[in-house]
Parts: structure tokens; C-alpha cells; sequence
């Protein structure tokens, strides 16, 4: 079979991201995944099979949502924290240049939350609900090759938790405006769009249209410009993922710029695959057999979920699950 991954070289020299192409063979595929796991705890995703026409819809809606005045937007309700946000990030002073929708990605609260993001909502929940489930079936079919290439027993072993009826997984819309549209003096928002974080949850599964600004460091801390591309996802590592592998994988930190030059706004649609609250998270004994110990103690989603909104967005929040 063809190789199914590129790694190309970027002009400047650096290491450009892996690729991976989802209509390949299947066991290489899997092992591709892990490697990218271990090495970038990132890479991106193509022939993945979400349908364009879903994909442009939930742009669409999104686009619409934040053409709209400040009091339509505001008037959806800051949620604490799902809802509409307008550049505080967090309950703890973190700040961007960014707009943003966050909803659960159950059917029920996509519903619920309709009714007061549009005047057609029933459109706009059927869309968000297409866009998601679609997304969805993705994370969990690279769930289900990242258990199989760690020769994990139970293929479902990642999978299972955001299956679950009770997965409190999310979905984000990210909104940067143009320089033109932006109502932040550059000096204001530092040309940060969305500072420096890794993701809590499992698994994310980023799209972006295609206007830059997506950056990912690699482990030694060098900052990587991800080149837009609209026809593929971005895979992100989540905290929860580095846990159940005990620190295999990394989760990826990454950070988006702020528009800063360009005439055009940047939209990201962000799904995060989570546990239901009350699951409990712990290394896998597949991986901890061949490390003798486990890095991290049990917890629950949900105490690690507070413990992530009791911090900064930056923060390194799983060494505090670390065995002493
Ligand atoms: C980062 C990943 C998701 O966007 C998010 C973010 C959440 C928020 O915006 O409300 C957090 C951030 C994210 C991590 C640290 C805390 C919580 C903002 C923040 C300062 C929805 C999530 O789950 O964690």
C-alpha cells in the first residue's frame, strides 16, 4: 500500500505536521496515528469523509450568528460558561482577540440552545446537529485506530466515552474578526486570538476555513504555523488522552493568532470529545505494562473539569493529577 503520511518540509526548514490520509489501509493507517501521537500529539486528517455540504452549512450559520449586533449575540446568554463569549476566555482573567459560540454537543441542548441563537432554528439545529454527529463519528473512528495501533484489547477503550449518551463533549465556533472588523486596538489584544493552552478532553477535531493563524509547539516548546486547509481536521491530543496513555502522548499545546494583517475573518469550528462527568479516567494497563508504574492517580471527568476552570487557560493542569 502507499505511504499514507507525509511529513513535508515547511520553507523555513522546520518540520512540517503529519498528514494522514483516511481511505488508506487501515492497519497502517493506525500505526501513523500513533507515531503522530507520540511525536506532534497532532496532525491532520484528510479523506475523512464529513460531507463538504455539512461542513459549509455550519460555517454558514456560524458566519451568520456573528454578522449580527452585539445585543442579537448577547442576547443568546453568557451560559457560564456555554454560550456566547466575547474575548474573556475562562473565569480567571484570560483575554483574546475572539468570539465565540459553546454548546454541548447533545442533540437536546443543540435544540435548546437554537431557540435563542437563531431566528430560523430549527435550521440551525439541524445543521449544528449534522455538523456534530458527523464529527463525531470521526473522533470516534480515530479513537478506534489509536486503540488498535497501541494494540490496546478493547477497540472501543477511547471511544466508549464519548459514545456514551452522558458524554459532555462541546462544540465551539471560534470567530476572528479581520483587522478591518476588529473592534480590539492590536495593542489591546497583544495579537493573540486564543493564547496558549492544551485541550482538556479526550480528543479535538479542529476545521478552519482557510485563514491562518493556528499554531501548535512541538514538545520542545518551538512554535509551528499550521497551514490552512479546508478540505481536512485537525486532530488534536487532550489532556485525558496523555492520562489514559500515561504520558505516551503528549496533548499538543496551541494557541491561534490574532488577524492582525489580513482583510479576511478566520472561523474554527471545534469539537472536543469528552467523558460523561462521573467516568473515571486512569492510565490503561496495556500502556502502564510496558512503564512498570502509572504517572497519574485516578480522577473523574469532572473533577478534573473544575479543577481546569479553576485555573489559567495556559496552565499545565494534569501535572496536579500526577502519582507523587
Ligand atoms: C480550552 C478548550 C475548550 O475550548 C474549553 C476551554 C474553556 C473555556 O473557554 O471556557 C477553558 C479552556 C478550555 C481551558 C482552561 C479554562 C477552561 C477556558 C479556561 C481558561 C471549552 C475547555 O474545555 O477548556
Amino acid at each position: 500500500m502507499v505511504v499514507a503520511s507525509s511529513i513535508p518540509q515547511l520553507s523555513s526548514g522546520a518540520v512540517g505536521f503529519p498528514i494522514i490520509d483516511l481511505s488508506l489501509d487501515r492497519s497502517h493507517v493506525s500505526n501513523l496515528m500513533v507515531k503522530a501521537c507520540e511525536d506532534f500529539g497532532f496532525f491532520k486528517v484528510i479523506n475523512h469523509g464529513v460531507p463538504k455540504l455539512v461542513i459549509d452549512g455550519m460555517e454558514k450559520e456560524g458566519l451568520n450568528f456573528f454578522s449580527k449586533t452585539d445585543l442579537e449575540k448577547r442576547s443568546v446568554g453568557l451560559l457560564k460558561p456555554l454560550g456566547y463569549g466575547s474575548k474573556n476566555i475562562g473565569f480567571n482573567g484570560d483575554m483574546g482577540d475572539v468570539e465565540y459560540l459553546l454548546l454541548h454537543a447533545n442533540s437536546q441542548s443543540i435544540s435548546q440552545a437554537s431557540k435563542s441563537i437563531s431566528k430560523n432554528s430549527a435550521q440551525f439545529c439541524s445543521t449544528v446537529n449534522y455538523y456534530t454527529q458527523a464529527v463525531k463519528k470521526l473522533a470516534c473512528e480515530i479513537l478506534e485506530l489509536i486503540a488498535e495501533g497501541l494494540w490496546v484489547h478493547d477497540k472501543y477503550a477511547f471511544s466508549r466515552y464519548i459514545r456514551d449518551i452522558d458524554s459532555d463533549s462541546l462544540i465551539r465556533i471560534n470567530y476572528y474578526p479581520s483587522c478591518i472588523d476588529s473592534a480590539a486596538p492590536v495593542h489591546q489584544s497583544h495579537g493573540i486570538g486564543f493564547g496558549e493552552h492544551s485541550d482538556p478532553q479526550i480528543l479535538t477535531i479542529l476545521h478552519s476555513n482557510e485563514v491562518g493563524g493556528f499554531q501548535v509547539a512541538l514538545h520542545d516548546g518551538t512554535w509551528v504555523a499550521v497551514p490552512p486547509d479546508s478540505m481536512g481536521f485537525n486532530v488534536i491530543v487532550g489532556d485525558l488522552m496523555q492520562a489514559f496513555t500515561n504520558g505516551r502522548f503528549k496533548s499538543a499545546r496551541h494557541r491561534a493568532l490574532a488577524n492582525t494583517t489580513g482583510s479576511e475573518s478566520r472561523i474554527s469550528i471545534i469539537y472536543f470529545g469528552a467523558p460523561p462527568m462521573h467516568a473515571m479516567v486512569y492510565p490503561i494497563p496495556e500502556v502502564v505494562k510496558h512503564m512498570h508504574h502509572s504517572l497519574y492517580r485516578p480522577f473523574t471527568w469532572d473533577e478534573f473539569k473544575k479543577t481546569t476552570y479553576s485555573l489559567r487557560l495556559g496552565d499545565q493542569r494534569l501535572d496536579l493529577f500526577k502519582v507523587l
